[in-house]
C-alpha cells in the first residue's frame, strides 16, 4: 500500500545519467547526496514541506559507482525531519564508504550522538531556508552544538545569501566547524565581484574553519543545462561564482552531485553532466584533487589511509 504521493510537479531524477566525460580522480567523494525513503520503511515527517518520490540506497551506490565515485556523504533533508533512520540505514550498509550528516533535536541524549557516531554521522545540519522548515531558536541550536561538539562534528548550514547578514554572527557564535550547502545560494544574476558575493567571501574569511560546498549549479544557474544542440556551456553563470571560491579556498571546498535533486520543477540535471561541470570550476588537477579527494577525506574520513597525489 502506498502511504505518500510525491509533491505534484516535482520532477523524477534521471534513471540512467550518462557516464561523465570527466573522470573523477580515485578515491572521489560525492560530499552532498540524499536518500529518501523507501517511504513505507522509513516514513516521511509529519511536518515536511514536500514529500519526494523514493530514491534508495542501493540507487545512490549505483549512481556513485556509475559516476566514478569511491564514497559518500549523504545529508538528511527536511523530508525526514529529525528521524535519521533511513539515512543511517544507507551508512550502515555502505561498509564504512559513506558518512552522513544528521538533524536532531536539542534534547537528543549523549548515547543517541553517540549511535549517530558510530553509524558514521559527522555532522548535523541547520536549516534556515523558509521554504523548506520553520525557523527554529538559536537557543535549540546552540544546544544541539553543545550536545555534538565533544564528538568532533561539524554544522552544516544551508540559507539564502539574502539572510547572511542576519545570520553571520550567529554563525560565528558556533563553536565548532561550519560547512556552507551550495555557496550560500547566491544570486547569479548579480556580479561575483559585486558587495552580495563579495559580503559571503568576507564570511568565509572570518575563520579558517568555514567550509563550502560548491555544489548545485542546476538550481542556482539562470542560463541553464546546455542547449539540445550541446554547444552552451551548462550553468555558465554559476561558474564565475564557483571558481572566485574554489580559487581562494582551494582546501576548504567540497563537492557533491545532490541527488536525487529535491524540489527541482523547471529542468532535472543530469548527473553525468554534473560531473563534466567540475573542471570549468575547479580547472586544474590540483583543485580537482583537493575538491574531490582530500578536503572531504579530511573532514569526514580523517583516519582513513589513501593514495598520495
Ligand atoms: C538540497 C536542497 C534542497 C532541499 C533540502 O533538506 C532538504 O529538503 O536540502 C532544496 O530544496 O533547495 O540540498 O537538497
Amino acid at each position: 500500500m502506498t502511504t505518500h504521493r510525491k509533491t505534484p510537479g516535482w520532477l523524477d531524477w534521471y534513471a540512467a545519467p550518462s557516464r561523465p566525460r570527466f573522470q573523477v580522480p580515485e578515491g572521489a567523494v560525492d560530499a552532498h547526496c540524499h536518500v529518501f525513503g523507501p517511504g513505507e520503511r522509513f516514513p516521511f515527517a509529519p511536518e515536511r514541506k514536500y514529500t519526494p518520490g523514493d530514491a534508495s540506497k542501493e540507487q545512490l551506490s549505483e549512481l556513485r559507482d556509475h559516476l566514478g565515485f569511491a564514497r559518500n556523504v549523504v545529508v538528511q533533508a527536511t523530508c525526514h525531519g529529525a528521524d535519521n533512520s533511513a539515512m543511517t540505514d544507507a551508512l550502515r550498509a555502505s561498509g564504512g564508504l559513506a558518512r552522513g550528516v544528521a538533524t536532531v533535536r536539542p534534547d537528543i541524549l549523549d548515547a543517541q550522538v553517540r549511535e549517530l557516531h558510530e553509524a558514521g554521522v559527522r555532522g548535523v545540519r541547520f536549516n534556515f531556508v523558509k521554504r523548506l522548515v520553520d525557523a527554529a531558536p538559536r537557543q535549540d541550536l546552540w544546544d544541539v552544538v553543545e550536545r555534538i561538539a565533544p564528538y568532533g562534528w561539524h554544522v552544516v548550514v544551508y540559507f539564502e545569501a539574502a539572510d547572511l547578514a542576519d545570520l553571520r554572527d550567529f554563525f560565528l557564535s558556533i563553536p565548532v566547524p561550519l560547512v556552507i550547502d551550495h555557496m550560500g545560494r547566491p544570486d547569479v544574476t548579480k556580479d561575483p565581484h559585486g558587495p552580495e558575493f563579495e559580503a559571503f567571501l568576507n564570511f568565509m574569511r572570518a575563520r579558517p574553519d568555514i567550509w563550502c560546498k560548491v555544489t548545485c549549479p542546476e538550481r542556482l544557474s539562470v542560463s541553464g543545462p546546455p542547449a539540445l544542440d550541446g554547444e552552451q556551456q551548462a550553468y555558465r553563470d554559476v561558474v564565475p561564482f564557483a571558481r572566485r571560491v574554489v580559487e581562494e579556498f582551494p582546501d576548504r571546498v567540497l563537492w557533491g552531485t545532490d541527488w536525487p535533486h529535491p524540489n527541482l520543477t523547471g529542468h532535472m540535471p543530469d548527473d553525468g553532466l554534473l560531473v563534466d561541470f567540475v573542471p570549468h570550476i575547479a580547472p586544474t588537477p590540483q583543485l580537482q584533487r583537493g575538491l574531490l579527494v582530500d578536503n572531504p577525506m579530511r573532514l569526514y574520513w580523517p583516519d582513513a589511509d589513501r593514495p598520495t597525489a
